[in-house]
């Protein structure tokens, strides 16, 4: 399929390769090809992009990104300077780039403002958060999921923009006390789901979307693993914790949020029996978009995938393309 859109794809700063090294070493089998590949945002990624049929990128900057930086002015500096870069970089190539704003969350108005100016003054599409951000104290989570951060939440309804919520590492004492002795099981294979996971459903219960009822929030790697337990939470959420008192902050079902607020992507997951199964669980595919996760993952393994895949009359083209034109209002891609 040509023309195809990705929403997880994500560029260093090229003055970050120490970072961006770091980072591969953990997840990427060549760190020399992953530094070279994740630092361009031109000619090697749009060969790619042009080899298998990639007309449109909203570029994020990746992991850990801003959520890792304790101190807020260093980190609210660094997301400002990501998202001059980035700007400079696609300002002459808007027909195939776009990006999402990178963002300090230590302050939720100071995280507004930013998002404001990328969306105002850059035309950025949206925001992409690498799940929680670490406090000051270098050990205290920041989730969003607080009444205090709603003034965050209204800015992005009020802007019109979505917010895609991506996995990070874990730190701290929740590394050390469960992951320090399991480390083959950080990230894709188990503690990136959980903590976006967590984060999400935290939104959920904690009122988020009933507060900010047109609130937009993307989710990639095919719902973070909760596609799979819907049934299940749905029967606990309405059955036992509603009637013990979810139901003061949680007023619609699981299922209605993922109707109303909830999309899902299929970064890096190219699997066709789970992408079906999402299909069937959610109703359609209204609400999930294709994307690759470049350059942890590779073009060629998702677009091979999706070109091959068969699915019912107009899927293919919502889930490939129309949806991200619709949630994301592009035109001229
Ligand atoms: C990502 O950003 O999506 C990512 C990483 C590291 C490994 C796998 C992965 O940052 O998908
Ligand atoms: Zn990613």
């Amino acid at each position: 399929m040509l023309g195809k859109i990705t929403l997880e794809d994500h560029f260093n700063l090229p003055d970050f390769a120490e970072k961006a090294k770091w980072w591969a070493g953990l997840f990427a089998v060549d760190a020399d090809k992953h530094v070279r590949e994740i630092s361009d945002v031109g000619k090697i990624r749009l060969g790619y992009a042009d080899q298998y049929g990639v007309g449109y990128h909203i570029l994020s900057y990746t992991a850990p990104g801003i959520q890792d930086i304790a101190d807020p002015k260093q980190a609210i500096s660094l997301a400002r300077q990501v998202n001059d870069y980035i700007y400079e970089q696609i300002k002459d190539k808007s027909n195939r780039f776009g990006s999402f704003a990178t963002l300090s969350m230590h302050d939720p108005a100071e995280a507004a403002a930013e998002l404001r100016r990328c969306v105002e003054q850059y035309g950025f599409k949206g925001a992409l958060v690498n799940d929680i951000q670490i406090g000051p104290d270098g050990e205290s989570l920041i989730f969003y999921d607080k009444p205090e951060w709603d003034v965050f939440w209204q800015t992005c309804v009020e802007l019109d923009v979505p917010f895609y919520l991506h996995p990070k590492q874990p730190t701290g004492v929740v590394y050390d006390k469960l992951w320090a002795d399991r480390k083959w099981l950080i990230g894709p294979p188990l503690s990136f789901a959980q903590g976006v996971s967590l984060h999400l459903l935290g939104m959920v219960v904690n009122g988020v979307f009933d507060r900010n009822p047109k609130l937009q929030v993307v989710i990639g790697h095919l719902g973070e693993h909760i596609p799979f337990d819907l049934w299940r939470i749905n029967h606990w959420f309405e059955d036992v914790k509603k009637p013990l008192g979810l139901k003061e902050t949680c007023k619609k079902t699981i299922r209605d949020y993922f109707r109303e607020n909830i999309w899902i992507t299929t970064s890096g997951h190219f699997s066709t029996s789970t992408l079906k199964y999402c299909i069937e669980e959610l109703g359609g595919a209204d609400r999930i978009m294709f994307s690759t996760d470049y350059p942890f993952e590779c073009y060629k393994d998702a677009c091979t995938w999706f070109d091959g895949l068969k699915l019912d009359e107009g899927q293919k083209e919502a889930i490939g393309r129309d949806n991200a034109l619709r949630l994301f209002k592009l035109k001229n891609v």
